[in-house]
């Protein structure tokens, strides 16, 4: 496929804590850092989430004050954990988001934080390329979002990675049915 300036980079959640040694580690999460840094600079529109938590969030789990929710604390705000993974490489005029600040809501989708997509649309972007962390989280959320949006959407398939294999498997499943397309890194050009 070739890149247009129609065509927006969605670069999802490559923070530490998403890495090996992190609070919540997948399975060769750092992997994806090289095939974005490589695909990065044929893109006219970069967009970077982080998962950005209160030390409150619902969606924590262990502590018997915090609520009961499924995963370790995980990318606390300004925190290290929270950190882009270092050797990512982020342009300074790229867009950044951050999503998951509210405590009471989980927040998967990037397009839960409101006027990104009116941002794209003012810029003339029709589809969105889809790389980063986790499959069948903030990558399939963000993905369906994307779709109900009216983007076009493509997956990076090497430069994602899930957090459990079945359920990744699944979640790709979900969203080659939903009509997103999967391409390999070496054929974007
Ligand atoms: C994510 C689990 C918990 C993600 C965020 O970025 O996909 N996964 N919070
Ligand atoms: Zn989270």
């Amino acid at each position: 496929m070739r890149i247009e300036d129609t065509d927006a980079l969605l670069v999802v959640d490559v923070q530490n804590d998403f890495c090996g040694g992190g609070a919540l580690p997948v399975p060769q999460g750092e992997a994806v850092v090289s095939p974005i840094n490589r695909i990065m600079g044929k893109f006219d529109h970069i967009i970077f989430s982080r998962d950005w938590h209160p030390e409150d969030h619902c969606s924590f789990s262990g502590n018997p004050e915090f609520r009961d929710g499924s995963w370790p604390p995980h990318c606390i705000q300004h925190t290290p954990g929270a950190e882009f993974r270092g050797d990512l490489r982020v342009p300074l005029d790229a867009y950044f988001i951050e999503k998951g600040t509210d405590p009471d809501a989980e927040q998967y989708s990037v397009f839960t934080v409101p006027g990104l997509t009116e941002r794209l649309r003012r810029r003339g972007v029709t589809q969105i390329v889809i790389a980063g962390l986790t499959m069948e989280y903030c990558v399939l959320h963000s993905a369906l979002d994307a779709l109900k949006e009216g983007f076009t959407v493509v997956v990076v398939e090497d430069a994602v990675r899930a957090v459990a294999e079945e359920s990744g498997r699944a979640a790709m499943e979900q969203m080659r049915k939903a009509g997103v397309q999967f391409l390999h890194s070496a054929n974007l050009t």
